[in-house]
Formats: C-alpha cells, sequence, structure tokens
C-alpha cells in the first residue's frame, strides 16, 4: 500500500467530484526565498479557489505522499532545511526511506495523475539547459510530459535554459505545445518571444476538450498550455539577457551540475534583478493558477 494522504479540502472535493488544480512545491522550497515562498504558495492556492476550484499542493512528508498540504504542513515545509527536491527517479526512493522532499513538475504529474487529478499551475518548467550539447542536461520534466497524461500550465520555459532545444525535444515527444491567447511562444519573465508556439488556443473549453480528446485517442502524456505573463508585470528581456549571462557563467565557474543548476540560476537571478525577478515570478504563477481552475472547471464539465 502506498501512504498517502489528502488534505480535508482536497478529500471533500474528491468526494464530490468538484475541479481539483495540483500545485508543485520545489518552487516553494527550492525556487523563492523564505518568507516569499509561504506567501505566495498560500495566495496561489487562494486564487485557485476564488477562482471556483480547489488547490493540491504536492509533496512527500516523512515518508508519506501529500496531496494537498495544510497551512501549518506549508509553512513548516518553506523554512525547511535540506528538503530533496524529487523528480520521476527519485521520488519512490524518498517515500521508502521516509524522506521528506519537494515535487518539481516530473513529480507533481506522477502525483496527480495517482490523484485523478488532470490539471496542474506551475511558474515553469525544466527544459533543455544551454550548453546541453556537451553537458546532456535536459529535465525529466519533458520526457514526464510525454508520458504522463495531465495538463500542465506554465509561463513557457525560462531564458535560461535553450528554449529552442526546449521546443524540438518537446516535438520530438509529442508534447502539444499551446500557446494561450497568443501566436508567440512566451518566455517565462516576457509576454512573447521570437519563437512561435506549435499550437495556439484562445479559451479553456478547447484546452480542456483537446485533454479529453488526447485520451479518447489513447495518448499516453500530457499537454503544456503557455500562458503569457500579464503585460504590465513583464521583465524586458534585454534587461535580463546580461543577468543570465552572468548566472550561468558562475554556475559553469562553479563546477555546479544536475538538479542544483536550476535553484542555483533562479537564487543568483534573484539576487541581480534585486528581487524583480522574483515580483514577475509571482505574477506569473497567479495568472497559472487562474487559468488551470478555469480547464480544471470545463474539464469536470465534460
Ligand atoms: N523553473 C522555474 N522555476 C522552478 C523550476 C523550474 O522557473 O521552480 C523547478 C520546477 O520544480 C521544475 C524543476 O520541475 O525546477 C526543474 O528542475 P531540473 O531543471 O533540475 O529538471
Ligand atoms: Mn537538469
Amino acid at each position: 500500500m502506498i501512504d498517502i494522504t489528502y488534505s480535508a479540502e482536497v478529500e471533500a472535493a474528491r468526494a464530490e467530484g468538484k475541479p481539483i488544480v495540483a500545485l508543485e512545491s520545489t518552487i516553494i522550497t527550492h525556487g523563492m526565498p523564505y518568507p516569499q515562498n509561504v506567501e505566495v504558495a498560500a495566495q496561489v492556492e487562494a486564487d485557485i479557489r476564488a477562482a471556483g476550484a480547489v488547490p493540491a499542493t504536492m509533496a512527500v512528508i516523512k515518508g508519506t505522499l501529500h496531496v494537498g498540504l495544510e497551512a501549518d504542513t506549508l509553512q513548516s515545509l518553506g523554512q525547511a532545511e535540506g528538503v530533496a527536491k524529487i523528480s520521476r527517479a527519485d521520488f519512490a526512493a524518498c517515500m521508502a526511506s521516509g524522506g521528506t522532499g519537494a515535487t518539481t513538475v516530473a513529480a507533481t504529474m506522477i502525483a496527480a495523475r495517482l490523484a485523478g487529478i488532470s490539471v496542474f499551475a506551475t511558474g515553469g518548467i525544466g527544459g533543455v539547459h544551454k550548453g546541453a550539447e556537451t553537458s546532456f542536461d535536459i529535465s525529466a520534466d519533458l520526457l514526464e510530459l510525454a508520458q504522463t497524461a495531465v495538463t500542465v500550465v506554465a509561463a513557457g520555459a525560462k531564458a535560461i535554459l535553450d528554449v529552442p532545444k526546449t521546443l524540438e525535444v518537446l516535438e520530438t515527444q509529442g508534447v502539444p505545445v499551446i500557446a494561450y491567447g497568443q501566436d508567440s511562444f512566451p518566455a517565462f519573465w516576457s509576454a512573447t518571444s521570437d519563437l512561435s508556439a506549435p499550437l495556439r488556443m484562445d479559451s479553456a473549453a478547447d484546452i480542456a476538450r483537446a485533454h479529453f480528446l488526447r485520451g479518447a485517442l489513447e495518448l499516453p502524456g500530457g499537454q503544456l498550455v503557455a500562458n503569457p505573463i500579464p503585460a504590465e508585470e513583464q521583465i524586458p528581456a534585454e534587461d535580463l539577457a546580461p543577468i543570465i549571462a552572468q548566472a550561468q557563467s558562475e554556475a559553469d565557474a562553479q563546477g555546479v551540475t544536475g538538479k542544483d543548476v536550476t535553484p542555483f540560476l533562479l537564487q543568483r537571478i534573484f539576487e541581480l534583478t534585486e528581487g524583480r525577478s522574483l515580483e514577475a515570478n509571482i505574477a506569473l504563477v497567479r495568472n497559472n493558477a487562474r487559468l488551470a481552475a478555469e480547464i480544471a472547471k470545463e474539464l469536470a464539465r465534460l
């Protein structure tokens, strides 16, 4: 038997067939500093409730998979030291050893699927890192999208990644990449990029129907919905380019590898932008949560 526990709210939503939106926890433990991380996590949950759905933040706490975190658990996770960052490869091992781990996009998709939750909101997904032709650093998130039937709402891919290569891998893996309401593939802190998204949809209902039809077609994977940051919140790409380059060269010089790369870059960019990157990050996560709630409500009607 798998050790799994549902928050009271998620338990009730499951019993009543209410729309549920999954949320990851690596963004809390490895993506933002305390105390903003906990404030943002609570705010995003509130946004989902205000939109008429129920939030289910995922984490492994002392070997138990939590689907939905009670407020005090969220508080302590947000301050805890040494929390593991778990993806597909280490999910079971973390549970087996009674460990505590935050779920990445890949691990959150696995947990959501297990709990029968079809929609998940986050900030940015992992992808193909710059220099991947020598480092082979390609996030397990991309392969998870190819095999786990969860629709993930993100603000596109960060400019810390090689975005063209990320889109190529998603195409090879048969993952639908859907820009919401525009043709351009959004670039996380910027609403647009000079790349076109492979697909475009203008309503949550269409995205929900496409999710449903992929299941009906017996296609195993999920969908990536790329939702642009609200224009008034964006940071111009040219402001960020030198900062990203600096963070990347520091990572290379310090020999940062594996799962430490993304948290290292996010932390350095936060410091180098004096917190401006975090403000934009908060705005886009909230925006993604609202769209995910709409998609979940549409799915519940199908
Ligand atoms: N990108 C962000 N913010 C994040 C992450 C990615 O803009 O917090 C986190 C997510 O949890 C994602 C993980 O699943 O980093 C990817 O890590 P890696 O690149 O090591 O696969
Ligand atoms: Mn990686």
